[in-house]
């Protein structure tokens, strides 16, 4: 996993921005601004799908209808041999039904399809999978062979829900109580933030029974009476648990053999240490067990979680079984439950979800404590196809970001404004009140964030010399923005202004003009826009490519004044073609003006 940050789209967990539904948003919204106009497209998407579900809902019904009525009149020519061959697919554009399910009856097909719709996984196969089927050992070889102490901390194992399936909660379950030894489990908490179905309570209740059967009141049950958002379930299963370590997961994993030991061992040791597991992918449909391998965990600047390599040092230890020091984690947690008391647990205000597990660890790392990410320790889990009940987690995100923001990030509190595009001043959403948080902060007299850039995350940009950013207007043709042009490609356009990613320019003080976006960390490369040097053609490409090809990618600019190129002494422009559209040029400069939307710093 040291395809450092671009892993992002393979994204396996959870539950921090990083549900599955997260990661496929991240990929789909990636893929969809190459385009112009992507966002609105996307919503037409959205009308157009919910359209087709209630076709499909009513060409099911009609289906229905027909087949009763063939059922209640036989026709004497049936031919059985034609009807036991093929089974017709009902749903061929189903995701469930792309690699599994061939062989089901069409009953079957439209249960497991319905089901499928409701929880974004396999219910139908997982109903009938043993609870304590066997997963592959996937972790580095050497982990087999450690010896652990006996007299290990005791382990509060607390499994967020929210409409979980009663099978995968059941089989979460099980292989905890199976692979977790006895005397270091001190309980499990069920953390039901408001689920609606119906098997969740007393078919949910009876498996508890046949559980304190073998095991007395080993599990409890926390429930809500409205939803609170993950991070207040995770705060009440906190609260709820009695364990020396408290260990916050999804409720649709399964835990593999000696997960706990090496997670007890290392909090023996350090009590600041706050740890994740390694997952492994638990694919939707088939519920096969992909192995994946350790990676750090950390955020971009809009704080979507992310893969991301470790630093040197746990390279040159040439031991993938030794624990590696990460900026953050991921969504799943386990901390000394004390400590993780002492330093605010988590951040009760935030909502929804997206955003607590990165708050988590920036306030770990500045205010006396570390995260780390155990080799040894694994846990398989489901990467649902969407969740089903948050269809945009940029909204929640975006809020919970600027909330954690204001709070840790200092003056770095402007990047995540930059990276959603919002104004410095008055963007107009309400993030709460944070003044507890603020008060903790200054409590535990934590570490600038500055400290944590530094020493902790590296390979951040800081955009240090970011002076604008947001949309780049001509004022002969207000309407119309710059844009990065067709995907692939590398000719920026003058596009009717929609003010989306395609569209988002930054001007730094070295020169650079980006065009259609700004990445957050240094090893990943900007599109700069260049002057070709011949021709009226601009062009957009890697500035890594730009500088060693020796493109022309400085320009001169300030505010409402020409964008003027340093080599070339070339203008961008705007000039009418012959169909009498405005295009984007380069030509000597004739006096044009151009506006960036917001500015940082004079320049
Ligand atoms: C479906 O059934 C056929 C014939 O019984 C069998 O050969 C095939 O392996 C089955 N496919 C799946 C995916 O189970
Ligand atoms: C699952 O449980 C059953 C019944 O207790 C047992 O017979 C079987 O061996 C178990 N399977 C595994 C893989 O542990
Ligand atoms: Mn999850």
């Amino acid at each position: 996993m040291r395809s450092r940050g671009v892993i992002k789209g393979v994204g396996y967990l959870m539950i921090c921005a990083l549900m599955v539904y997260a990661v496929s948003y991240i990929f789909f919204s990636k893929q969809q601004e190459n385009s112009s106009l992507s966002r609105v497209q996307r919503t037409a998407e959205d009308t157009i799908l919910k359209k087709l579900e209630g076709l499909e809902q009513r060409v099911n019904k009609i289906v229905d209808v027909l087949e009763a009525s063939q059922r209640k009149q036989p026709s004497a020519e049936v031919q059985p041999e034609l009807k036991k061959k093929v089974v017709k697919k009902l749903f061929p554009n189903s995701a469930l039904f792309s690699k599994w399910g061939e062989n089901l009856s069409e009953e079957e097909q439209k249960e497991a399809e319905q089901s499928f719709v409701h929880y974004g996984y396999n219910v139908f196969l997982s109903d009938r999978l043993p609870l304590n089927r066997s997963l592959p050992d996937t972790r580095p070889s050497k982990c087999a062979t450690k010896v652990y102490p006996k007299n290990l901390p005791t382990i509060s194992v607390v499994l967020i829900y929210l409409d979980e399936a009663l099978s995968i909660l059941k089989r979460a379950i099980r292989s905890i109580i199976d692979r977790t030894p006895a005397h270091l489990l001190k309980e499990i908490i069920l953390v039901d933030d408001h689920s609606t179905n119906d098997d969740l309570k007393e078919m949910l209740d009876k498996y508890i029974e046949s559980i304190h059967q073998e095991r007395p009141g080993v599990v409890k049950k926390v429930t809500h009476k409205e939803r609170l958002g993950l991070s207040h379930a995770r705060i009440s299963g906190w609260e709820a648990a009695v364990g020396d370590v408290v260990a916050i997961l999804d409720a649709h994993i399964e835990v593999h053999v000696q997960w706990a030991e090496p997670l007890l061992t290392r909090i023996k040791d350090d009590r600041t240490v706050v740890l994740s597991p390694v997952f492994d992918r638990v694919d939707y449909d088939t519920l096969h067990v992909t192995k994946y391998g350790t990676s750090a965990h950390a955020f971009d600047w809009q704080l979507w979680c992310m893969y991301e390599s470790f630093r040197p040092e746990w390279y040159k230890l040439n031991d993938d079984s030794e624990p590696g020091k990460s900026p953050s984690v991921m969504g799943i947690l386990v901390a000394d439950r004390l400590f993780l008391g002492e330093i605010g647990v988590l951040d009760e205000g935030m909502l929804v979800y997206g955003g607590e597990n990165v708050e988590l660890g920036i306030r770990v790392w500045t205010c006396g404590g570390s995260i780390e990410i155990i080799p040894c320790s694994k846990i398989a889990h489901i990467e649902r196809a969407h969740k089903p009940y948050a269809r945009d987690l940029s909204i929640p995100l975006k809020r919970n970001a600027l909330r954690l923001a204001e709070v840790w990030m200092d003056e770095y509190k402007r990047n995540v404004l930059i990276s959603w595009n919002l104004p410095l001043k008055d963007h107009g959403i309400d993030i709460g009140d944070v003044t507890e948080r603020k008060k903790l902060r200054e409590k535990l007299n934590c570490k600038p964030f500055k400290w944590y850039m530094d020493n902790v995350y590296p390979q951040l940009d800081t955009w240090e010399d970011l002076v604008g950013y947001g949309v780049l207007r001509n004022d002969l043709s207000n309407n119309n923005c710059i844009d990065q042009g067709p995907v692939p490609g590398s000719v920026p356009i003058l596009y009717q202004c929609h003010f989306y990613g395609p569209q988002n320019c930054y001007y730094r003080r070295s020169g650079e003009i980006y065009i259609g976006g700004i990445k957050s960390h240094k090893y990943n490369s900007n599109r700069c826009l260049v002057d070709p040097g011949e021709g009226h053609t601009p062009g957009l490409h890697s500035c890594k490519t730009a500088k060693e090809k020796g493109f022309h990618m400085y320009w001169n600019f300030k505010q409402g004044q020409a964008i003027r190129n340093r080599d070339t002494d070339r203008c961008l422009e705007i000039a009418q073609g012959a169909n009498s559209y405005y295009q984007l040029i380069i030509q000597p400069c004739s006096g044009q003006h151009w506006t960036i939307q917001h500015i940082l710093q004079e320049f």
